[in-house]
């Protein structure tokens, strides 16, 4: 057993800035919490620890969590950003072999080696900010072989960097080319031969599925909530990301962990979701990025008291982002969410959304010491820079993964 006090901090235990505690110490007792609060309260058996941490009265707060990220792909789209800049539609750049399929082509080519090294790099950009737990799905791959290949990549990174990685299977993202015109065939691919085989390989950990127009409709999504259910795996849904499909209703009645972008969302699937307690994801990149114009239904969120989480939505086509930092300026500054709000929203409510909300997300005793302390003066510079290294520490399970203080 290893007993750390970390002393000299201001502690914003759930990143709420209301809640705040002044002079506060936290003691770690191998990789979890055993207390925290005021240091004059300081219990007298935490009085001689084996090691003690002075963090400078920093800010300190929860490590951050970014709940839905494609962070494993091959290659990038930026020709086709540039395409898209100058003018071509989607449906031209599609038909050149752009669009998703080229990042799956790109995906199917690539090493497992190769693909490592491409996603470690963000994954790393990601942590640089002090993300401690991240999500990766699959969905570049829409053959068993290269989702399998994706999600071991996923578990790699994992053993690679001190990080918690949640890997989602999300082989019903797109319609793959071979299975052109028999989107019902590909469902069954997925249902009974794909999640099945991944989940016997431990690979999986929640499967989620893109439920739009452009790729599959409800009746295909509840086939895969229930070969989900029937294997034991929670669920979660890309839900009126472009239209009203009442996702969000059908993902509730499986008790989703989460419905993720959601700008076409209305009250009744809002009612759904807080009945099951399913989380709503926002994801300002892909709106910016896509230049979207209808904003997700934040005062109806509220109203019915959804938890909102947001996130990078990490992927080459609608969000090139390895900045959760930079989600956090924008999901207030374009969705006009307040500071407590999306600092809930990569903490305690992204926690939630990846299904272990009593782990991290929120520094309370017996969950895992994963910890910030920034070089601020005030939470609300977390939220106002856009681009500022502001990252001091990063303590993930007890022990320092990221330490950029100047030597004294
Ligand atoms: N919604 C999105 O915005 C991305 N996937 C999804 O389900 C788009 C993915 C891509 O274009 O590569
Ligand atoms: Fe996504």
């Amino acid at each position: 057993m290893s007993l750390t006090v970390w002393k000299n901090l201001r502690l914003a235990p759930t990143a709420n800035p209301s809640e705040m505690i002044a002079d506060a110490c936290l003691v770690v007792e191998n990789d979890r919490i055993a207390w925290l609060g005021a240091a004059a309260d300081l219990p007298s058996k935490y009085q001689q620890p084996d090691k003690t941490h002075d963090l400078g009265g920093r800010i300190v707060t929860p490590g951050l969590v970014d709940c839905h990220t494609h962070l494993v792909y091959g290659s990038n789209r930026a020709r086709e950003f540039a395409m898209r800049l100058a003018g071509a539609s989607y449906t031209e750049i599609a038909q050149q072999g752009g669009g998703i399929v080229s990042t799956v082509n790109a995906t199917r080519t690539l090493s497992e080696d190769q693909l490592y090294e491409q996603a470690l790099r963000r994954l790393d950009a990601l942590m640089a900010e002090g993300v401690t737990a991240i999500e990766i799905k699959s969905g570049y791959g829409l053959d068993l072989e290269t989702e399998a290949k994706a999600l071991r990549v996923a578990r790699r990174l994992a053993q690679a960097r001190p990080v918690t990685i949640s890997t989602t299977f999300l082989g019903a993202h797109a319609l793959p080319h071979e299975y052109a015109g028999r989107a019902d065939d590909y469902i069954d691919l997925v249902c009974q031969t794909m999640m099945p085989k991944l989940a016997a390989e431990g690979l999986i950990d929640a499967v989620d599925v893109f439920c739009e127009h452009i790729a599959f409709n409800l009746e295909q999504s509840e086939r895969v909530f229930q070969a989900a259910h029937a294997l034991g795996l929670p669920v979660k849904m890309h839900a009126e990301q472009m239209s009203n499909m009442g996702g969000s209703v059908l993902a509730s009645s499986y008790r989703a962990l989460s419905t993720d972008h959601l700008e076409y969302l209305d009250e009744a699937g809002i009612k759904a979701m807080k009945a099951a307690g399913t989380v709503a994801v926002l994801l300002p990149g892909a709106y910016y990025f896509l230049r979207e114009t209808q904003l997700p239904p934040v005062d109806l969120l509220r109203k019915h008291g959804v938890p909102i989480a947001i996130s990078t939505d990490s992927n080459p086509g609608t969000s090139p982002c390895t900045s959760l930092l930079l989600m956090l300026n924008m999901g207030s500054t374009l969705f006009r969410l307040s500071v407590p709000e999306v600092l809930a929203g990569v903490t305690q409510h992204a926690a939630k959304a990846l299904g272990h909300p009593n782990v991290t997300g929120q520094l309370a005793v017996n969950h895992k010491a994963d910890f910030v302390a920034w070089d601020i003066e005030d939470l609300s510079e977390l939220v106002y820079w856009m681009g500022l290294p502001r990252c001091a520490v990063v303590v993930r399970h007890g022990a320092i993964s990221i330490d950029n203080r100047k030597p004294e």
